[in-house]
């Protein structure tokens, strides 16, 4: 039932959804009657605004707040220059890509390998040995509930060795394996005794526990620096033994989104976590790295990419909010160097971020933005979603195909893909995860 949740999800949902689906198109009952009823209607899974009627569109403060204060950058609609997105369904030699067997067996890779040479970079093929240390373990967590682990990650190469910690929560008294939420910090490192006693919204494990889902979390800049001059000091130097980067080797975001994976490999060894049933989460530059991480590593059931914006979820041929051109130079250790070249030349882009999406597909997708987060131009976060839906039908999924945006803070779900837009501004928070959450209940709680 959550999964039309385009009203906000407490009160009789039962009288919410007969009412709402009385306004869909019958293309739209259709999805409404395959979805099942998941969790429990009654229970209260937390804050919920109350949603708008109309389809999102820009406040025009804000719009008008952003064009005065950011005076280069587009965020007026009608500015948005005129764009035709590359066709995902279209291969570089004008194949057109229409069964499964066409996408799986060569235009997916040729996708991965364009994002790889022109945006993310390549990742080291280099072997490394892996371990996991625990650090400390609390078995008695939130009067039981968990068992909380602080976990170093131990990358070795040679006589060389590189860490990273991360902080791990598992429900206690399972009686079937649960799925888990991985998440990427990319603000501050939670250490296991402050997880342990403050439910932080940036990464609120204690809510996560509590509906059924172990979680991990990182923090960005154990792995690779996040700052243009920490090159040597991270996993990518480690991995290159401090020579400097190829033009087309990975950078922090692919760096970030490789921890992640690593954090799913030990994952992978609990048998009371089900390693299929796995979610990666991150906000804004985490956002970007959820998403791309998603891409290269199909093991990820589902990506949450919350306000990821530029580089992310939103379509660079838009121009709206942040641009190739300015994100690449405020952070040129975020993309490989290939990336800058399209700055004012986003039509030359031989892929769009729609095409991160349909990377994704058919596994779940879901993608957040804020009402006052412009910088992220919400609009083409959502229209990049609805951009893949054609991969996501090809390869046997329902995903969101309206052009329209739904209002704010009304989720709109279809099949694997599922999109809010929030009231307020950049951040992600308590309404943010709830909504998530009722996402993935439908792909990893089900039948369970
Ligand atoms: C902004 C940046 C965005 C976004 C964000 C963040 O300053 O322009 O691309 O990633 O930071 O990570 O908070």
């Amino acid at each position: 039932m959550k999964s039309v949740s385009e009203l906000p999800i407490n009160g009789s949902r039962i009288f919410q959804l007969m009412f709402f689906c009385g306004l869909l198109s019958c293309h739209e009952i259709m999805f409404c009657s395959a979805q099942q009823v998941i969790s429990d209607p009654n229970v209260d899974h937390g804050a919920r605004p109350v949603a708008g009627e109309l389809p999102w569109k820009a406040n025009m403060d804000w719009v008008n707040k952003f064009s005065n204060s950011r005076k280069e950058f587009n965020f007026v609609e009608s500015k948005v220059p005129a764009y035709k997105l590359p066709d995902p369904l279209i291969g570089r030699d004008g194949q057109v890509i229409d069964t499964a067997e066409a996408w799986n067996g060569f235009r997916r890779a040729e996708l991965l390998n364009l994002f790889r040479n022109q945006v993310y970079g390549n990742r080291p093929r280099k072997e490394y040995e892996l371990d996991f240390v625990q650090v400390a373990e609390k078995a008695d967590v939130w009067n039981g509930l968990a068992t909380g682990r602080s976990m170093s990650a131990v990358v070795t190469i040679g006589d060389r060795e590189y860490k990273f910690p991360f902080v791990l929560f598992i429900p206690n008294g399972i009686q079937k394996p649960v799925p888990a939420v991985i998440h990427i910090n990319n603000r501050y490192f939670i250490p296991l005794d402050k997880a342990a006693v403050e439910n932080d919204p940036f990464w609120p494990a204690r809510t996560l526990v509590e509906r059924g889902y172990a979680t991990a979390s990182f923090h960005t800049s154990d792995v690779d620096p996040d700052k243009r001059t920490g090159y040597q000091d991270g996993i990518r130097a480690f991995f290159a033994n401090g020579e400097e980067p190829d033009p087309q080797a990975w950078r922090s975001l692919s760096a970030w989104g490789w921890a992640a994976s690593r954090v799913l490999d030990h994952i992978e060894t609990i048998p009371v976590i089900d390693a299929g049933k796995v979610a990666v989460v991150g906000h804004s530059r985490g956002g970007k790295t959820s998403l791309w991480a998603a891409c290269e590593d199909s093991r990820f059931a589902v990506a949450y990419s919350n306000n990821s914006g530029c580089g992310g979820a939103a379509l660079s041929r838009r121009a709206f909010g942040e641009t190739v051109g300015r994100i690449t130079s405020s952070f040129p250790h975020w993309f490989c160097v290939p990336f800058a070249k399209y700055a004012d030349q986003e039509a030359d882009l031989p892929v769009d971020q729609h095409e991160v999406m349909a990377l994704i597909a058919p596994r779940a997708v879901y993608v957040a933005s804020a009402d006052e987060d412009l910088w992220a131009d919400p609009k083409g976060e959502y229209a990049s979603l609805v951009a893949a839906a054609p991969v996501f039908d090809l390869l046997g999924k329902a995903s969101i195909t309206e052009p329209d945006m739904p209002a704010m803070n009304s989720p709109r779900v279809r099949g694997n893909t599922g999109y809010h837009i929030r009231s307020g501004g950049h951040g992600l928070g308590e309404v943010d995860w709830n909504w998530f959450l009722d996402f993935t209940d439908q792909f990893l709680q089900q039948a369970r």
